[in-house]
């Protein structure tokens, strides 16, 4: 029977009893361990068939792909991120990789590359489309702070979910005051004047293999975030969350990248406990 694979199972540490296995410890016999990683039933179901691509009237330039990725395509990413050690360190939780991405990401950056309409042509076709990622773990319960991405970052984000669902909350921004400010960009979350500020909170529920794609508005008038809950529930589904792990994939602004770095096309990464 499918069981979902344990914090330790995947990312080979052993953090609190809350997430302990229940199965014998195996983490000293890495070829099972990994099989149990990779294997196609972690992701519970068949072969992807149905792409399919969900827009919200109410939040433009927010589209979702949902089984964008195969199964294999996101046991590659999982894989690559647990071979990268990101989260050796039970208190990490959080790995920003700047510069040249990291070589496990690029068959999914080929993918979104070539999904039609995720993004207006002049952000699908700029090159690189990506330069920053950004790596999430979350265990059951965990969240992030309703935030909309720093100036710093061109427009054109994308989420893409891993190993478990949860719902995502965005929310109209009312107040400049409300977000992280960046240096003098305060016209910046302004631009768009396209949104219909009903004040309302719209729930996304992001499944794994989906591509969550924000341009416009999306990105710069809504704050999106995760709240801490053990289960979700939107209309009559109820989602009980697991393990999950996102990547975030944004392309910094020329400036950023000059202030920031002798060489551009250098890369770094920096691992950390997610601050928000
Ligand atoms: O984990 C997610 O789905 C969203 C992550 C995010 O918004 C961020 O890293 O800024």
């Amino acid at each position: 029977m499918y069981k979902d694979p344990s914090i330790e199972e995947l990312f080979g540490f052993s953090d609190s009893n809350e997430y302990e296995s229940t199965e014998e410890n195996n983490s000293s016999d890495e070829l099972e361990v990994f099989d149990h990683k990779v294997s196609p039933s972690s992701f519970n179901g068949n072969e992807p068939i149905d792409i399919s691509s969900i827009t919200f009237p109410s939040i433009s330039g927010l589209i979702l792909y949902e089984n964008l990725l195969t199964h294999e395509q996101q046991n590659e990413l999982i894989n690559g991120i647990i071979e990268a050690n990101y989260f050796d360190n039970p208190e990490s939780n959080q790995a920003m990789c700047f510069g040249t991405l990291p070589s496990f990401l690029l068959n999914a950056v080929e993918i979104i590359s070539h999904t039609p309409g995720l993004f207006p042509d002049g952000i699908q076709n700029r090159k690189p489309l990506f330069d920053q990622s950004i790596i999430n773990l979350y265990k059951p319960g965990e969240g992030i702070t309703s935030h909309v991405d720093l100036p710093r970052f061109e427009d054109g984000i994308v989420v893409i979910s891993l190993l478990s669902s949860c719902v995502m909350q965005f929310k109209p921004l009312s107040d400049i005051s409300d977000i992280e400010q960046d240096g003098d960009n305060t016209n910046y979350y302004n631009k768009f004047k396209d949104i219909q500020n009903t004040g309302e909170t719209i729930p996304v529920i992001l499944r794994p293999g989906s591509v969550l794609a924000l341009s416009g508005s999306s990105r710069y008038n809504w704050t999106h975030g995760i709240e801490e809950n053990e289960i979700d529930e939107v209309g009559d589904e109820k989602i009980v969350r697991n393990i999950r792990v996102s990547v975030t994939l944004r392309k910094m602004k020329q400036d950023q990248l000059l202030l920031n770095k002798d060489d551009s096309n250098s890369f770094s990464f920096e691992v950390k406990k997610r601050g928000h």
